[in-house]
């Protein structure tokens, strides 16, 4: 019987939680996975109680859709995507819907866009933000491609969203094809580019100011006062206080070497590409690439050992407030470059972008979440 609103594949964390969210909002799910006894595994822990339906396979789980069926792809990244969609196109009539909500790239969104419409399928490419938690309790979510899929997802997607101000849903549609994951992909450069201007204020504070832990962890909590009050300078204030076991402070028996998983890679080379100026992430991964040369930055260290005993002898507490400023207008910037590459993809792909909901949507859920003045950000789109 077809009973369930909406069906998401894939039962890893992030699935399981969007799943339990969408429940929690009253929509009936229909839960499946490729190993099929992770949804019995699901129903009988995490689902327990719950109105989650399990499936036992891909024409199981059709049959118990409403229609126009609604199916969610929470999977990994590349061949699995297209294998799914290859096993759901024969199962699926003109007008249901298939939503990718893992971290594709989004010229592979684009061609399965391209590809599901001649089969007359709505295909809608999503970001999801917030990690695990966000999923359960509320992400940023940015889908695009077929805008027909909207008015039958707009409900459900809007419900689980985070919420800003008087309950605005961190949610909207973004444009067409492959834009959701290309602004999923630009928010995540963003925040290398977000990291790397606290490092670099950690770097000042430190060497410069010769600021202890302590006192660090107490500028980043009085900021995070202030127009800088964001998710990343929260939880840097919480790790600057950390202690390890014996007492002494975490951070900085951590070895200096950054990894990355590509997205923010992926917005310096779409800004090479594109031809677009988008400085301030291209060094962010640039500095993350130099910091994992651990051995040669030890070997180089000998023979060239840097500036010593920098004092600083003006006045520290306007030294501190000039960072901090400095710490807010690069991030201005960084957040103009980032709309800069959206414009440009825009006009590349002829794709109409929905620019002052994307700055809306990152305002919660997401890891780059409020930056407090957004109007200074939608302000410089109007430029
Ligand atoms: P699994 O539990 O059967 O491994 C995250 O890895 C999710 O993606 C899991 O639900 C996993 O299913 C699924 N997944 C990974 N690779 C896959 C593939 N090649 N085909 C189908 N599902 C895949």
């Amino acid at each position: 019987m077809a009973q369930a609103d909406i069906a998401l594949i894939g039962l890893a964390v992030m699935g399981q939680n969007l799943i339990m969210n969408m429940n929690d909002h009253g929509f009936v799910v229909c839960a499946y996975n490729r190993t099929v006894s992770k949804v019995h595994d699901f129903l009988q822990n995490e689902a327990k109680g719950s109105k989650v339906i399990g499936a036992e396979s891909l024409e199981d789980m059709v049959s118990k859709l409403k229609k126009p069926r609604r199916i969610i792809l929470l999977v990994k990244a590349g061949q699995a995507v297209d294998d799914f969609i290859d096993k759901l196109v024969p199962l699926l009539e003109a007008g249901d819907i298939i939503i990718d909500g893992g971290n594709s790239e989004y010229r592979d969104t684009t061609r399965r866009c391209k590809s599901l419409k001649e089969k007359g399928l709505l295909f809608v490419g999503s970001g999801v933000s917030g990690g695990e938690e966000g999923a359960r309790y509320g992400p940023s979510l940015m889908p695009g491609g077929h805008k027909e899929a909207w008015p039958h997802i707009k409900d459900i997607f809007q419900s689980i969203a985070a919420k800003v101000g008087t309950g605005e849903p961190c949610c909207d549609w973004v444009g067409d094809e492959g834009a959701g994951h290309f602004v999923k992909m630009v928010h995540n450069g963003i925040e290398y580019g977000d990291m790397q201007l606290i490092c670099e204020a950690y770097h000042l504070m430190k060497d410069v100011l010769g600021m202890d832990h302590d006192e660090m962890a107490q500028a980043f909590d009085s900021w995070n006062k202030t127009e800088l009050d964001s998710f990343l300078i929260e939880i840097t204030a919480n790790i600057l206080k950390y202690k390890d076991a014996d007492g002494k402070h975490l951070l900085p028996k951590i070895r200096d070497s950054a990894g990355q998983k590509g997205t923010g890679k992926w917005t310096a080379i779409s800004a090479l590409e594109y031809g677009t100026p988008v400085t301030l992430i291209g060094e962010a991964v640039f500095a993350r690439c130099l910091s994992s040369l651990k051995d040669e930055r030890v070997r180089a260290s000998r023979s060239l050992s840097g500036p010593q005993g920098v004092k600083f002898s003006g006045n520290k507490a306007a030294f501190l407030e000039d960072i901090r400023k400095a710490l807010y207008a690069s991030k201005i910037i960084s957040y103009a470059q980032g709309f800069m590459l959206l414009r440009q993809a825009a006009t590349e792909f002829g794709w109409s972008l929905n620019y002052g909901a994307i700055a809306l949507m990152w305002r919660g859920g997401c890891i780059i979440r409020r930056l407090k003045n957004d109007d200074s950000v939608v302000a410089t789109l109007r430029i």
